[in-house]
């Protein structure tokens, strides 16, 4: 056993006050707990469920009343949620980029939304959620979503594509390369493209169309060819190459007996999780499932649609639940369940109609509500916005006789898993690697109820601090809300409290250049 060392710092210079009756800001002070001793000789298996474009309200237990997700509540009844669990960023690539290398995605040119061709955005060099725990002896997979870029070069699809996630901690993969939204629409297991025919080359452009004397299938254009569109429209961006009957973003040939089929693509993703599960009962195991669900174009197996009284983004998150429930039966089944810790939770706040799909939403982008159904609850917007439902997200963690299932109102945020895990696992973190993680396992095993006091929130264009309940967003007219009165960030007090307002200020700024952790 080590000694249970506590380090006391203040994080000085903030001495506003709002009211005496609302938030100290004086009160600023971290408390860093080397809580690790107890755990170190255990090794759980560690699966993270993550859902895309997810909100707060789509989750029965966070208030959703159209959408049924038995499974997700079942999983909140037999662990701890958080009310006030966050992803870095408002968008999928930061937000996976920072959960995945503990860094604020700011600090790295190039983590904005990735190109289906992008380059790996994370460097083989960068110490990832991955590496604690392959290099803690797990078995290590990613299945589902991956939207980092691959390769270092120009990929050739009809190769070996490498460097990718197993240059990053990731002892196998299976996933689509990008989004459903955009080309190749295609998986890739460990540097391959599934089922690819040699005599039917891919080849991809983000750069406009592929001339005809290339060789492979070729696919509609939905603006030249709208007749080829039989599932529903996009807009004109989402429209270049249209697959199972639905358009995409970039241009594609080649590759047909390789392309995934859509309504398909949950279920594929279980099966290989379940292989994964499977495979490496015996052995610890980190499993990323990072799942296709709820993003657009939503087009979910038939023997779920209609199951939602929300359409076919509700029929989506049904899907989303399933899939869960899935890999947690199979847990049980396997006798796994105690010994595994399950996270459930999102790479960004919701979006209703987007990309211009008509899948029945009638709200477009992610403000309001659609169709009664608030898809970020009780917060203020959602996908690539700066307000609470952008980051705001469900946030729930399993482990069986080790978490007191419960409700927690602490601040945490995916960026803090790995440095969290690290303790946990005794793995010491290398010099100048995830330099915004900190270690939260005291919050997440739910034995501290506070959890961290500042997080940032990203979007491309803006950024938002939060210091316990009261929140600053930078922009070209500041707002400043008090989340502890004004959840759904109405009322802007940046006129009200201009001593405050630049007090959070300098607190941001002084966090965009420093890290938030101070190893
Ligand atoms: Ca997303």
């Amino acid at each position: 056993m080590k000694t249970l060392g506590i380090a006391i710092t203040y994080e000085g210079r903030l001495v506003g006050k709002l009211t005496a009756a609302i938030v100290f800001l004086a009160a600023i002070s971290s408390l860093r707990f080397a809580q690790n001793a107890c755990f170190a000789a255990e090794k759980p298996n560690v699966v993270i469920i993550y859902g895309d474009d997810v909100g707060y309200g789509d989750v029965g237990v966070y208030g959703s009343k159209k959408i049924p997700t038995p499974n997700l509540d079942q999983l909140a009844a037999e662990g701890l949620r958080f009310t006030d669990g966050h992803c870095s960023a408002s968008t999928c690539t930061p937000s996976r980029y920072s959960l995945l290398t503990g860094e604020m995605p700011y600090r790295k040119k190039g983590t904005g939304i990735a190109r289906g061709n992008a380059n790996m955005i994370i460097s083989p060099d960068q110490f990832t959620l991955a590496d604690v725990f392959q290099q803690s002896g797990y078995k290590t997979a990613i299945i589902g979503k991956w939207h980092l870029g691959l390769d270092d070069e120009k990929i050739d699809w009809n190769k070996k594509i490498v460097p990718g996630p197993e240059a990053l901690g990731f002892g196998h993969y299976f996933m689509i390369p990008a989004t459903n939204d955009r080309t190749p629409c295609v998986y890739i297991s460990n540097g391959h493209i599934v089922k690819l025919d040699r005599n039917d080359p891919i080849t991809v452009s983000y750069q406009g169309r592929i001339d005809d004397s290339v060789a492979g299938t070729k696919y509609p254009d939905a603006r030249l060819n709208p007749e080829a569109i039989t599932v529903y429209k996009g807009d004109g961006y989402h429209s270049a190459t249209v697959i199972n009957g639905l358009g995409r973003i970039g241009y594609m040939k080649g590759g047909k007996s390789a392309l995934f089929k859509d309504e398909d693509m949950a279920d594929d993703f279980v099966r290989e999780a379940k292989k994964f599960i499977k495979t490496n009962k015996d052995k610890p195991f980190f499993l990323f499932f990072s799942a296709n669900d709820i993003h657009a174009p939503r087009w979910p197996h038939k023997r779920f649609r209609g199951k939602s009284q929300n359409g076919l983004r509700g029929d989506a998150m049904v899907s989303f639940d399933s899939s869960a429930g899935e890999i947690l039966a199979l847990l049980k089944e396997l006798g796994l369940k105690d010994n595994t810790i399950v996270i459930a939770t999102s790479d960004n706040g919701p979006v209703y109609m987007d990309g211009g799909y008509q899948d029945g939403c009638e709200t477009r982008g992610s403000s309001g509500s659609d169709r009664g159904h608030d898809a970020s609850g009780i917060y203020r917007g959602g996908k690539y916005q700066v307000y609470e439902g952008g980051t705001r997200v469900p946030f729930i963690i399993r482990w069986p006789g080790k978490i007191k299932p419960g409700v927690s109102d602490a601040l945490v945020s995916q960026i803090d898993l790995l440095a969290s895990f690290a303790a946990l696992l005794d793995r010491k973190i290398p010099a100048g690697q995830a330099r915004d993680s900190r270690n939260y396992l005291k919050t997440l095993l739910g034995k501290d109820t506070k959890g961290a006091e500042i997080i940032i929130e990203h979007t491309s264009r803006e950024k938002a601090i939060r210091c316990n309940n009261l929140k600053y967003i930078e922009k070209k007219q500041p707002e400043l809300y008090d989340l502890s009165k004004d959840p759904g960030e109405k009322e802007n007090l940046i006129e009200k409290f201009p001593e405050i307002a630049k007090e959070m200020k300098e607190l941001l700024d002084n966090y965009s250049k420093q890290p938030l952790s101070n190893r």
